[in-house]
Parts: structure tokens; C-alpha cells; sequence
């Protein structure tokens, strides 16, 4: 049994996506970052950089934080979702930290100036727009050689997709960028990610181009 601390957002949604499609048994707390619930003591004592997602491992004891961090714990744990030999091991970690260190970092720039603050920075607007348009660019190009970002279904697809699903934030037109739509497409129609995108909220939609 998994204790899963999350909101509704892209970072949230890839342990809970991961959960459902690993077939895991877990619990989902809600963690509400719109009500700073990321600084109560307990939660700091699983994220203690304030942040979902967090979990805990019952069957272990283990606290861990971190979405890349928990995607490969999971898929150590359940043998799933992460090739552990040869290329396809090194393709799926050089796409999950591309994930970690580029999409959720600068998508999320992008929210923040693009879709919350419109107009009151216009440079930070210019720099994260032309920044998503070029991840975009990366991740169709790779697509376009490959099915799923290390070439089976992964956890570094898993982490890119719920980034992804926010393209209308970013003021993305999926229409451009063919390849990722029909990968888009693909995930979307899985149960398991269509289960966990609705942790913790039940009421959450996968946008659809
Ligand atoms: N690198 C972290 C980023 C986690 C993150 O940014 N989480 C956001 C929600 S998507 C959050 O908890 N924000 C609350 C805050 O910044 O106080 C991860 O991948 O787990």
C-alpha cells in the first residue's frame, strides 16, 4: 500500500497516472497548494521541499519526493514501464530527466507568465512562449522517429504526458506538431491514465486538441 500526497497538476499527475497503470494499491491525500497545505509539518516530513507530488511506502517505510524520483521507484518496485538494460534503460532516463529539467521547469514558466500574469512582463511572456514552441519542436522530432519517447511505453512517458495536457495554457496549438498529437491520442485513450488523471479530483477532463 502506496500513500500518495498530490494535487491536480501536471507534476501530481504523474504518480498517479503511474499508480493506475502499474496497478498498484495506493491512497490519495490531497495536498491543496492553492491553501499552502504544502507547508504543514507532515507533509514537510515526506516533501520537505514543500512540493507535491510525496509519497510513502508502507510495505518499506520509504518517504520519498520527487515525481522522477517516485516514477523509478515505482517502476523498480513493479518491474514495469523502465527497460533496465541496454539502450532502451538510457533512453528512458534521458527522457525523463529531459522532462524533469526542461518541460516541467519551463512549461511551468510558461503557466505562470503566459496563462496567470498576462501582460505584466512581456519578456518573461516572449522567453517561456518561444521556449514551450521549442520544447514542442524536440518532442515532435523525437516522435516522429520513435512510438513512445524511449520506444515501448515508459515512465518518460508517463512524466511528459500531464505537461503536455496543458498545451492550451502554453498557447500551443497541437495541430502543429502532428507527431505528438497522435502520441497524445495514444495515451489518452489508456484506462489507467485516464483514472489517474483524475487523482484527487474526479472531476478533471484530459483536454482534447
Ligand atoms: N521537481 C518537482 C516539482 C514539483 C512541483 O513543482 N510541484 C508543484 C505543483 S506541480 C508544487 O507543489 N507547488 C507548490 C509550491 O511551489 O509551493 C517534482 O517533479 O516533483
Amino acid at each position: 500500500m502506496i500513500e500518495l500526497y498530490t494535487w491536480g497538476t501536471p507534476n501530481g499527475r504523474k504518480a498517479s497516472i503511474a499508480l493506475e497503470e502499474m496497478n498498484l494499491e495506493y491512497e490519495a491525500f490531497p495536498i491543496n497548494i492553492g491553501k499552502d497545505e504544502q507547508f504543514q509539518p507532515h507533509f514537510l516530513k515526506v516533501s520537505p521541499n514543500n512540493k507535491i507530488p510525496g509519497i510513502i511506502d508502507r510495505d518499506t517505510g520509504l518517504k520519498l519526493f520527487e515525481s522522477g524520483a517516485i516514477l523509478i521507484y515505482l517502476a523498480e518496485k513493479t518491474g514495469r514501464f523502465f527497460e533496465t538494460q541496454g539502450d532502451a534503460k538510457w533512453r528512458t532516463l534521458e527522457w525523463l530527466m529531459w522532462q524533469m529539467g526542461g518541460v516541467g521547469p519551463f512549461l511551468g514558466q510558461a503557466h505562470h507568465f503566459l496563462r496567470f500574469n498576462p501582460g505584466k512582463a512581456p519578456y518573461a511572456e516572449e522567453r517561456y512562449g518561444n521556449e514551450a514552441k521549442r520544447l514542442y519542436g524536440v518532442l515532435d522530432r523525437r516522435l516522429a522517429e520513435v512510438e513512445y519517447l524511449a520506444g515501448d511505453y515508459s515512465i518518460a512517458d508517463m512524466a511528459t504526458f500531464p505537461w503536455i495536457a496543458r498545451f492550451e495554457w502554453q498557447q500551443i496549438d497541437l495541430n502543429e506538431f502532428e507527431n505528438v498529437k497522435r502520441w497524445y491520442h495514444a495515451i489518452a485513450e489508456r484506462p489507467g491514465v485516464q483514472r489517474g488523471y483524475k487523482v484527487p479530483d474526479e472531476s478533471a477532463e484530459i483536454p482534447m486538441p
